[in-house]
């Protein structure tokens, strides 16, 4: 059945399997520009389910672009949210959305984010990029539908490494006790995942027999292979009593022959001249607007930029990393400071490193690269960051020292109870990291931006929480936590590289923040700073402190080069690298001895302001000190796609924002309250 007239009940458009084949086809070609448009995304995975996305969205879903909440549509859930792409191009080749719009994706403010956004796109049913979530809400509509009287089919797209998720097999168990026979499952069965093969990252065959002793229905097709797909969708629906699941063999990359069966055209897109031979191979090279599309994302980026500028705080002249001669700094993502570490200190016996296939990226995998004789204590455990952390604790108890890491927000919050519970009640030794943490995954888009991490980290007894500030205290840090730290332990860093701002001889003393003061002009940003333990300074007679952690700290050092240049003023630093336990002396010293504090977190405001705030009000020789306090991060707003550093404005935590909202507060330092309001009395 093709799509509808949902106020009439008939056909809008009708396709053969013939077009089918062919919209397919254009499909790939428009994947291919719009990520060659984005600069990032995922070739691979929205390659190979293609044709199920055009017989899905074209021909066997009963929908109505014109309406699209129409309440007797079948709903789709886009479990794999990172082949966001897919899911777009089906809807718009369905007329849910302009097909030439597509090209902006995963850019700032786009509704095509990095991931899919069901309040950006009408046509999205739900958000979704935390993989293994889709399933369950499907259940949860099958069940509605049922409650509801309604007859409609809730279809449901997987990927086969997403398999691995505990929550896919609890959702499988519930749709079985129910006899969901109005839920559909589709698993692209590409045999591929991002550390590269399914077998090997964690086994999740035999599918077909996991499923049917789970009490579904179980059909496996071509999924390459359009009139098989029709006529599998065609007997999906007839399906009585039973879910089902339709098993597609696929090819990662499909239809792109040097992207076909490659691990790593996961999460890579083709550059210009890739993406020539991509539309060639594919034969749309002469049926796609190529240079149309990337002239309208190029001006949708132009424009996008411009507005962003445009809110941004005022300052007289152009202070931005490496824009001028006095900002010069080196840039390294943070996140090799783990694998340096990793690599550097893995020989110990006890060290073991848990895989949450993404190891590559999050530089966990340099703890066995080139040391073959590490094999052994290197434990894939696939996409189950839930088991990892029990597993982990038991390694623990065992006495080995275990680390385990994904994106911080699958490390440290999807798998929150197990961190509670197996590890920090136990009190055991768990190194957690919370990498690609912040704004810096960027055009992934909110559901991959940790920023709301710290919270629960910090707020768990018995755990440690470092926020390097770069490469080489992420190093250092790492060192540290590994092997002296005892008990739970959480690093957060971010993916994007960022200003290296400290060198070997730096102090990183753990628990104790580093005061960093502008000394004077130099040939590199990072070296007209002096930076010492905060403990071995004397006050300076600084206007203000700004206390910082993670990538904020170099902000605030570019702040404070910002406030002697435009206001004149002398700004103490904190690297308060050490969030808990956190270095009260510090704070106390800060506020009784400067009498204005910012604080700067690339997160959720609160996780460093409320620490700080709590330090000032609970400390007995702050009573009767004035204080004035303002705090930089995140306002309790999601994420957005956008590059990192645009984020970085468009989330107001550039060294900017920092500036003039101590400029702002210095006013009030200047003018005390109490004394503005006796004038207005008079
Ligand atoms: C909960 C969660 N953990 C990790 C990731 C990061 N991630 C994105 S795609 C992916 C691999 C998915 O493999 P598969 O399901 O086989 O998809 P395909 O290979 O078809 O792209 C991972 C680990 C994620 N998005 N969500």
């Amino acid at each position: 059945m093709p799509l509808i007239d949902s106020s009439t009940g008939n056909v809008i458009r009708g396709y053969t399997v013939e077009q089918l084949r062919d919209a397919a086809r254009l499909m790939r070609g428009y994947d291919m520009v719009a990520l060659c448009a984005a600069g990032s995304g995922h070739a691979g995975g929205t390659l190979s389910i293609m044709d199920i996305t055009a017989a899905l969205y074209l021909h066997a879903a009963h929908h109505d672009p014109s309406n699209p909440a129409w309440p007797d549509r079948d709903r789709i859930v886009w479990s794999a949210g990172h082949k966001a792409p897919s899911l777009y191009l089906g809807l718009a080749f369905a007329g849910f959305c302009a097909l030439e719009d597509v090209v902006t994706l995963r850019k700032l403010g786009s509704p095509f984010q990095g991931h899919p956004h069901c309040l950006k796109l009408s046509g999205v049913e739900v958000s979704t990029g935390s993989l293994g979530q889709g399933l369950s809400i499907s259940v949860g509509m099958a069940l509605a539908a049922r409650l509801d009287g309604r007859n409609h089919k809730i279809f449901c797209l997987m990927g086969d490494g997403e398999q691995q998720e505990g929550q896919v097999w609890e959702a499988a168990m519930e749709a079985g006790h129910y006899n969901l026979d109005n839920l559909i499952a589709v698993i692209d069965c590409n045999r591929l995942q991002i550390d590269g093969w399914v077998k090997d990252v964690m086994e999740v065959e035999p599918l077909a027999d996991k499923y049917e002793s789970f009490g579904w229905n179980v059909i496996s097709v071509d999924g390459h292979n359009m009139e098989a797909l029709v006529a599998v969708f065609e007997d999906a629906r007839q399906s009585e009593g039973k879910p089902v699941v339709i098993l597609a063999d696929t090819v990662k990359g499909k239809g792109v022959s040097f992207m076909e069966n490659q691990a790593g055209w996961h999460g890579k897109v083709p550059n210009r001249e890739e993406l020539t031979l991509a539309l060639r191979g594919l034969r749309v090279a002469d049926e796609i607007p190529v240079e149309r599309l990337l002239e309208r994302a190029k001006a949708y980026q132009a424009e996008a930029e411009q507005k962003l500028e445009a809110r941004m705080p005022h300052v007289s002249r152009n202070y931005w990393w490496n824009a001028s001669d006095s900002m010069k700094v080196a840039m390294e993502p943070t996140r090799k400071g783990l694998g340096q570490s990793l690599a550097a200190n893995g020989g110990d016996e006890r060290v073991v490193c848990l895989g949450l296939d993404i190891s590559g990226s999050i530089t966990i995998s340099d703890f066995y690269a080139g040391k073959p004789e590490r094999a052994s204590r290197w434990l894939s455990m696939g996409i189950a960051e839930q088991s990892a952390t029990s597993a982990a604790a038991g390694l623990a108890r065992e006495g080995k020292l275990p680390v385990v890491g994904s994106y911080a927000t699958f490390s440290a919050a999807r798998n929150l109870d197990q961190i509670r519970v197996s590890v920090c009640y136990s009190n055991l030794n768990v190194l957690i990291v919370g990498a690609h943490a912040g704004v810096s995954v960027g055009p992934d888009g909110a559901t991959h931006q940790a920023l709301e991490d710290l919270f629960a980290m910090m707020g768990l007894p018995n755990m440690s929480v470092v926020v390097p500030c770069d490469v080489v205290e992420a190093r250092k840090a790492t060192t540290h936590l590994l092997l002296e730290q005892v008990g739970p332990k959480y690093i957060r860093f971010a993916r994007e590289a960022t200003p290296i701002v400290t060198a070997d001889a730096t102090p990183f003393v753990f628990g104790k923040a580093n005061r960093i003061r502008l000394r004077h002009q130099a040939a590199n940003f990072a070296e007209a700073f002096e930076t010492r333990l905060d403990e071995d300074c004397r006050d300076e007679g600084e206007d203000l402190t700004i206390i910082a952690c993670g990538p904020e700290v170099p902000e605030a050092m570019r702040a404070a080069w910002i406030l002697r240049q435009e206001y004149g003023y002398a700004t103490r630093i904190l690297n308060m690298h050490t969030l808990k336990p956190i270095d009260r002396e510090a704070i106390v010293r800060a506020a009784l001895e400067t009498g204005a504090i910012v604080t700067a977190e690339e997160h959720q405001i609160g996780a460093l302001a409320g620490q700080v705030s709590l330090v000032l009000t609970e400390t007995p020789r702050m009573y009767g000190h004035p204080i004035i306090t303002a705090a930089i991060g995140i306002k309790d707003r999601f994420g957005d796609s956008g590059a990192p550093w645009e984020l970085v404005k468009e989330l107001e935590v550039s060294a900017e924002h920092i500036a003039v909202k101590a400029a702002e507060l210095m006013a009030h330092k200047r003018e005390p309250v109490g004394a503005a309001s006796h004038a207005e009395r008079a």
